[in-house]
């Protein structure tokens, strides 16, 4: 019997990528959930499984698998007869992982800025100075990051600079969904490549910033066919949502 096991947080928006793959190919797992803020992703038995000490980390039959979109290719090799994510040409298969490459590289880490100063602040602001550093040393890989971030935030420049990043990204997102007409980023196929940007689109929504996309009805219309996919209810059950979190971000809506 095959088993699926999911290390994850419901807020991470590299965690709702692999949820949605797995809702989609209708695998049942079973689902872990770390608190990020105390740390789970930095103790020991977790870092066995995720030395990255990162969400999310599939375990499947005993086999570490990590990396949102390594787990998402990984699931849609697995389960290709059930919905397949992957187009079949190496042509548009190359545009698809260009694009993956592209959404990692620009809205993925951009998005985490307005996340931080908008949302998780809160966790950190009146954290005593030692175990401030005590956690970002003990980080893998986000330990610069969380440095720079501090107890403050990221400086209104550095905010700024992130918005125009996401500002470019939906362009580019407009503009890949005309080439391809749509209504997705390789055409009449939802590929991993819309997997890896909902997680952006949905992150925006919820911190109250869908004025970005007010002039591009391609992305409008995207998010509404998104939300209509089967897989995105369970995805996104309730604590999924910073606004479900953090009642503070809905005072000035
Ligand atoms: N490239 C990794 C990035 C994973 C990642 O950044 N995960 C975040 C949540 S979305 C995390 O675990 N953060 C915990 C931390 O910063 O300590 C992936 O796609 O899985």
């Amino acid at each position: 019997m095959e088993e699926f096991e999911l290390y994850n947080a419901p807020q991470s928006i590299c965690s709702h990528k692999v949820r949605f793959a797995l809702n989609a190919k209708r695998i049942r797992f079973n689902e872990y959930k770390l608190d990020l803020f105390s740390g789970d992703q930095l103790k020991p038995e977790y870092l066995s499984i995720n030395p990255n000490g990162l969400v999310p980390a599939l375990v499947h039959n005993g086999v570490n698998i990590i990396d949102s979109l390594v787990i998402v290719q990984y699931l849609d090799e697995l389960f290709s007869d059930v919905e397949s994510f992957t187009p079949k040409e190496p042509v548009m298969r190359a545009r698809m992982r260009s694009l993956m490459a592209y959404i990692d590289e620009v809205p993925t880490p951009a998005v985490r800025i307005p996340s931080y100063n908008m949302a998780f602040l809160v966790h950190f602001k009146n954290m005593p100075e030692d175990e401030f550093l005590d956690m970002a040393n003990a980080k893998p890989l986000r330990k610069e990051f969380l440095l720079k971030f501090g107890r403050v935030g990221f400086s209104e420049n550095e905010f700024n600079e992130a918005l125009d990043r996401l500002e470019r990204s939906l362009k580019r997102m407009q503009t890949e969904i005309n080439i391809s007409k749509g209504p997705w980023f390789l055409g009449d196929e939802l590929s991993i490549a819309d997997i890896a940007m909902m997680p952006v689109i949905i992150r925006l929504e919820d911190l109250n910033l869908e004025y970005m996309w007010e002039d591009k009805p391609e992305v409008s219309y995207w998010l509404e066919l998104i939300k209509d996919h089967h897989a995105f209810q369970p995805t996104f059950y309730h604590g999924s949502l910073l606004t479900e979190q953090y009642p503070h971000l809905n005072e000035n809506n």
